[in-house]
């Protein structure tokens, strides 16, 4: 039998993933990787609906490919690729725009809220198509699932409605990707704010743990980081949301089970848990930031990575795109 293809997705936001976007999703994808017929694209064109310095653009990218390497997605087990590397995405989602309502567009909640916060003369056109642009990217390559965590799953089931209204409208086209989210492995929350979750637009940094950090700065995160009431080290979410956040931050890194670190910790204080955090997740995090860099330092070899994935990924696109095109009763080229 066939391997399932998975794809997903991340935007180069920022010059570093954090700790969330790690435990939550990453680490999945390279997990993934081994049984699937894996595709991961550094979704770039989704990144201009936030106005950025070129230049910033160009190296959160390279930056972005090179931290999924450094965290073990394989560019030989999988099909890593820069979005705008493959012109068919831009193509499609033009096609998809056209077989979506307005109003159908409207109702996306992600949408909703960020044109609310900006206000509509702040609010570009780009941020409106998103998720069709996303929807682009999952039905290109014949996706059977796409591993993201709950706030997408609105914008796969759009991905799903596009694809099935295309495949009725002209011809079954598209193979439509299951409904299922993947559970996230973990939750990870602000070390400054742990009922809320760790996000890269946190109005601070000083709770989000990122992967560029120096060992030097991940220590002084943890050190200062919010405990609770009380001195156990126990597992109790609702009343030690801190501990319970470093809990599962420790046990994710080092494979001990909760219970483990419990026992571990038994009679010890807060301090003491604190810093063996920032030990553990200094250990796996300062190997991933020197590998980063040096991935960053050889520009030549990880371009050369990337486009090994895009010619890969440009063929089965171009593919798909050619038979919505015939489908559509536009007229092939020669
Ligand atoms: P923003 O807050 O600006 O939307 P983010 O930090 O939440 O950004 P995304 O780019 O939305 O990051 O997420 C990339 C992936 O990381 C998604 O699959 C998301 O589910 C996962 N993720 C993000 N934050 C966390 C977290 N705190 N815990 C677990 N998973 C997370
Ligand atoms: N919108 C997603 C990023 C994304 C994506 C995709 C995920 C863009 N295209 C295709 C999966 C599949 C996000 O913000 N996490």
């Amino acid at each position: 039998m066939s391997k399932k293809r998975v794809l997903s997705g991340i935007q180069p936001t920022h010059d570093s993933f954090h700790l969330g976007n790690y435990l939550g999703a990453i680490k999945q994808w390279v997990e993934l990787q081994k049984e699937h017929d894996a595709f991961y694209c550094v979704v770039d064109l989704h990144a201009l609906t936030v106005e950025t310095d070129p230049k910033l653009l160009e190296q959160r990218t390279l930056l972005s490919a090179a931290q999924l390497i450094a965290l073990g997605v394989d560019p030989k087990l999988c099909t890593l690729f820069i979005q705008s590397q493959v012109p068919a995405h831009n193509q499609l989602a033009w096609v998809l725009e056209c077989i979506t309502g307005f109003g159908e567009a409207g109702r996306m909640t992600q949408f909703k809220d960020k044109s609310h916060k900006k206000g509509a003369d702040r609010t570009n056109v780009g941020l409106f198509t998103y998720p069709i642009l996303q929807a682009a990217d999952i039905l290109l390559y014949q996706a059977d699932f796409v591993p993201v965590g709950e706030d997408q799953r609105q914008h796969i089931e759009l991905t799903r409605d596009l694809g099935q209204r295309f495949n009725s409208k002209y011809k079954e086209v598209f193979n439509i990707p299951a409904a299922k989210i993947i559970k996230s492995l973990a939750k990870i929350n602000d070390l400054q704010d742990p009922n809320s979750k760790m996000s890269k637009s946190a109005t601070s940094m000083a709770g989000v743990v990122e992967l560029m950090d120096t060992p030097d700065a991940t220590i002084k995160k943890f050190k200062s980081s919010v405990t609770d009431a009380g001195k156990e080290i126990k597992f109790d979410e609702k009343e030690k949301p801190g501990i319970s956040n470093l809990l599962t931050i420790n046990s994710a890194l080092s494979g001990k089970s909760i219970k483990d670190l419990e026992n571990e910790f038994a009679g010890k204080g807060y301090g003491d848990f604190k810093l063996q955090v920032a030990e553990v997740v200094v250990e796996v995090l300062n190997p991933i930031r020197t590998r980063t860099l040096a991935l960053v330092d050889d520009r030549a070899e990880l371009l050369r990575m990337l486009k090994v994935g895009s010619e890969k990924a440009n063929q089965v696109a171009d593919k798909t795109l050619a038979d919505v095109y015939s489908a559509l009763g536009l007229i092939a080229n020669g």
